[in-house]
């Protein structure tokens, strides 16, 4: 067994990894890059080396830096994680000819899976079922069209170096085929540099079922039960269970031994994934393999009790497989959540910034959090979003869910938007309840998973007012404690006064409006004027922003995270954004009308369409920022001309930041 490993990977696959080396008594070495200088992986290893600027490619990609860092630091092995190096060949075969271990497949069983047609010859010949079609060479277009009218339609076109649904095209009938073959190729010679195409019968409404193989050196090869991963979004995978809802056992054996010929097929070794699409009609195909740890692979390992971060290190260091396949049995039911920092109702776009306020559910047998971050973190543009993997097991489906929703409502954050919400709509929808799941879920049950976002209810008003209120109340009397005259009168924090009913006007931006409470003080509380009426309120404040309160009656136990004039509200699995008006500050004048016009995310600026001095119309695109390979345009406000640009292409900002400076065209008066 190694000494030493060297985790190629940062985030939460590199914490989980480290937890998995440290407990084995293996000693870890970071790697990191100027963002991650104080990331949890950092702090976690026993050793930690700077590998360069933020950017994946001068970092995290760059595999003779890290292959310098294992030899230097005298690891033995290299963990790639998932993604970054995790399935480059390259890397592979240099660490083998360094003398380090790759912990994961050699380096030819990557590059077999690195093409989708290679790869299918490959399942094919091993008997590994496959969608009927053509991956062949032949891409002459009649002879593809006579391939197609053969498989039927409708059909859908891949490109074969493709992946992850980019380059597919679906053609319903065969008039559609010359203009949708020649669309496919364009993409895939503009996508990949490659316009080879294969074709395949289009499955309707299919789940996406992987199953976790694992192989040795000693031949010995086995899978571990299946994954069903159908709910993703745009091919990003958003929540994964084990086992898959309405499995039979002997489905479960057909996809078992197929998943594990496949590995055969390609001499494997060491942790991959299968994955099958699964017809309604129970027919299943091989879609494509994985040749590394999944990120989704928690699920399986709470079902079988089983560590396979401590199995990789095992095999790797030439160790034969912990179990046989007849001694690995599934107990219950696992789901795991991915969180990420992004904001559902703007596309999903990634929302970056200071973690603020991060409380997770209490871990047990139950509730498992993989996580890369803790409050105070930040997340950046560098890398992709995620806050933590939430993983729950149950003895069944439907224990499994309910720890999911409760997980979910407890999953705390303030500081970036994240899409918790959302996951709990999904967990709650009778659907997903009911295990109708296919790759569509989230399309076809769109109305229900995106509500209209809601303005704040007289119980979140009532919330964030007591908290204002109770904070007020604290200051007096620390005032009080700190003044020569404690018990003047002026130190009092219940607002008793004379002969009038004493009040004060809280204001609320909330969204696009402005809600305004009148505060009564009485005694032991306050009677609020909320929109809905009257209530009487009072409470207390608890420790990490927790407010225990009386609302009418009613005993409320939330959260309340403020930040300047923000105040965040977590209350039943939601959390409510409103921000403190008070007038006596400065206006907020409309940014645009004066003429500024910020970043609305940090990001980097990747062109410029318009002219300093040259007059444009309101809408037209003025810069275009990139972040997470998002794009955000900035049009003009109004009529008008830019009258400066403050950044340069290339240049990264800060959310917030000024981008120019745009002169309004004056509006002339006709009289
Ligand atoms: C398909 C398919 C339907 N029929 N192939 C999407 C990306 C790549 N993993 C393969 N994908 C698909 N291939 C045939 N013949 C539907 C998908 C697909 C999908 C597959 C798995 C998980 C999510 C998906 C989302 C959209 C489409």
């Amino acid at each position: 067994m190694f000494d030493k490993i060297l985790i190629a990977n940062r985030g939460e696959i590199a914490c989980r990894v480290i937890r998995t080396a440290r407990r084995m008594g293996i000693r870890t070495v970071s790697v990191y890059s100027d963002a991650d200088a104080e990331a949890q992986h950092v702090k976690l290893a026993d050793e930690a080396y700077h590998i360069g600027p933020p950017a994946a490619r001068e970092s995290y990609l760059l595999a003779d830096v890290i292959l310098d860092v294992a030899l230097k630091s005298g690891a033995g092995a290299v963990h790639p994680g998932y993604g970054f190096l995790s399935e480059n060949a390259g890397f592979a075969e240099a660490c083998a000819k360094a003398g380090i271990v790759f912990i994961g497949p050699p380096c030819e069983a990557i590059r077999a899976m690195g093409s989708k047609s290679a790869a299918k010859q490959i399942m094919e010949a091993a008997c590994v079922p496959l969608v009927p079609g053509y991956h062949g060479q032949n891409q002459d277009p009649a002879f593809l069209r006579v391939e197609a009218d053969r498989i039927g339609y409708p059909l859908l076109i891949k490109a074969s170096a493709g992946g992850g649904g980019k380059g597919m095209r679906v053609v319903w009938k065969g008039s559609d085929f010359e203009e949708a073959l020649s669309g496919a190729k364009r993409e895939a010679m503009a996508g990949f540099g490659d316009d080879h195409v294969l074709m395949e019968k289009y499955l309707t409404r299919p789940r996406h079922i992987e199953i976790q193989v694992f192989a040795d050196s000693q031949g010995n090869a086995l899978h571990l039960f299946e994954r069903d991963c159908s709910i993703q979004r745009r091919h990003q995978k958003v929540i994964e269970e084990a086992p898959a809802s309405g499995m039979t056992t002997e489905l479960r054996a057909q996809m078992g031994k197929a998943a594990v010929a496949a590995a055969r097929a390609i001499n494997y070794e060491g942790a991959g994934t299968v994955e099958f699409l699964l017809d309604e009609d129970g027919s299943f195909y091989f879609m494509e393999m994985n040749t590394r740890l999944q990120v989704e692979h928690p699920v399986t390992e709470m079902i079988t009790g089983l560590d396979l971060v401590e199995w990789q290190l095992r095999v790797a260091s030439g160790e034969t497989m912990p179990c046989t396949q007849e001694q690995l049995v599934i107990g219950g039911h696992a789901i795991e959540a991915r969180i990420y920092a992004e904001d559902p109702n703007r596309e999903f776009l990634p929302s970056i910034g200071k973690l603020r306020h991060l409380r997770t559910p209490a871990e047990n047998a139950h509730v498992r959090i993989d996580s890369g971050v803790r409050q105070g973190d930040e997340v950046s543009i560098h890398y992709d979003p995620m806050i933590a993997k939430l993983v729950v097991w149950d003895s069944d489906r439907s224990a499994a869910i309910r720890r999911l929703q409760q997980a979910l409502a407890e999953f705390q954050v303030v500081g970036v938007t994240t899409n918790t919400v959302f996951l709990g709509s999904v967990a709650a929808h009778p659907a997903f309840i009911a295990g109708e799941i296919d790759t569509s879920f989230i399309e076809r049950h769109r109305s229900a998973l995106f509500p209209e976002v809601a303005i704040a209810s007289d119980r979140i008003l009532a919330l964030a007012a007591l908290d204002l209120m109770l904070e007020q109340s604290d200051l007096a009397l620390q005032r009080a404690s700190a003044s020569a005259d404690p018990y003047s009168p002026w130190h009092q924090s219940n607002g008793w006064r004379l002969n009038f009913d004493n009040h004060h006007e809280l204001y609320f931006i909330d969204g696009e409006q402005t809600t305004t409470v009148v505060v009564h003080y009485r005694p032991g509380g306050y009677v609020l004027d909320l929109p809905g009426g009257s209530l009487f309120v009072r409470g207390e404040r608890g420790a990490g922003g927790d407010i225990l309160a009386d609302l009418g009656g009613m005993r409320v136990k939330a959260t309340v995270v403020r930040h300047g004039n923000t105040i965040t509200i977590l209350d039943q699995g939601k959390s409510h954004l409103l921000t403190r008006h008070d007038p006596g500050a400065a206006g907020d004048e409309d940014e645009a009308a004066a003429g500024r016009l910020t970043a609305p995310m940090p990001g980097k600026v990747v062109a410029i369409m318009a002219e300093v001095g040259v007059r444009v119309g309101r809408g037209t695109p003025l810069l275009i920022m990139e972040a997470m390979k998002m794009e955000h345009t900035i049009n003009a406000p109004c009529d008008g001309a830019v009258a400066e640009f403050h950044f340069e292409v290339g240049a990264v900002v800060n959310e917030g930041a000024e981008l120019l400076n745009f002169a309004a065209e004056v509006e002339k008066t006709v009289v």
